[in-house]
């Protein structure tokens, strides 16, 4: 299979999908706090914790939501790191801000959305995760920022590109 470097979309690329992810990360212990999602788009992978905008919230207001509905946490000092830009062939055009923390009240608790799972940053699952994730996730994990974009067809990156940002 071929992957392509895509271009970062046109000037008049406009997402249709208003995403969010957010990782805890416990330094200490040198892992991210990751789920196993049982709904919504992904079902089924490995991802970070995160959903969908919901109607006059904040990217980080949404964050800091979906942490407490899918598992029963409230995030106290998450720092946007970097956007996701996704094209698929199928139409869905998802901008999503990906966010790390370090700090939260609450005991990771399973939902009905999902499961939650300690990974050691050297254990990661990326076969069984969004097929993306680990040209952006380990260095963001280290705390590199970034602005990103890919194509996919159904659940197959066609082409990506990722700018590190030299400074925030
Ligand atoms: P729902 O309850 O309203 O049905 O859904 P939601 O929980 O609000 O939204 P969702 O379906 O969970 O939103 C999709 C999540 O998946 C969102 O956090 C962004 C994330 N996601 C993608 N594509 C990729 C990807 O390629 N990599 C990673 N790491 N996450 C992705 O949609």
């Amino acid at each position: 299979m071929t992957v392509s470097i895509c271009k970062p979309f046109s000037t008049d690329w406009k997402p249709n999908m208003i995403a969010n992810l957010a990782f805890m990360v416990d330094p200490d212990l040198d892992r991210v706090l990751l789920i196993h999602k049982k709904t919504g788009l992904g079902a089924g992978k490995i991802n970070g914790p995160g959903g969908k905008l919901e109607a006059g919230e904040s990217a980080l207001e949404s964050a800091v939501r979906e942490l407490q509905e899918e598992l029963h946490i409230t995030p106290t000092d998450l720092e946007e790191m970097g956007v996701l830009h996704f094209q698929f062939v199928q139409g869905l055009a998802l901008h999503c801000t990906v966010f790390r923390g370090f700090h939260f009240t609450g005991t990771p608790t399973e939902t009905r959305e999902a499961k939650p799972e300690w990974f050691n940053f050297d254990r990661i699952p990326f076969d069984r995760m969004w097929q993306d994730d680990i040209y952006w996730l380990p260095k963001m994990l280290e705390g590199q920022k970034f602005d990103a974009w890919f194509h996919f067809n159904d659940e197959i990156m066609t082409g990506h590109r990722i700018d590190w940002r030299i400074c925030d």
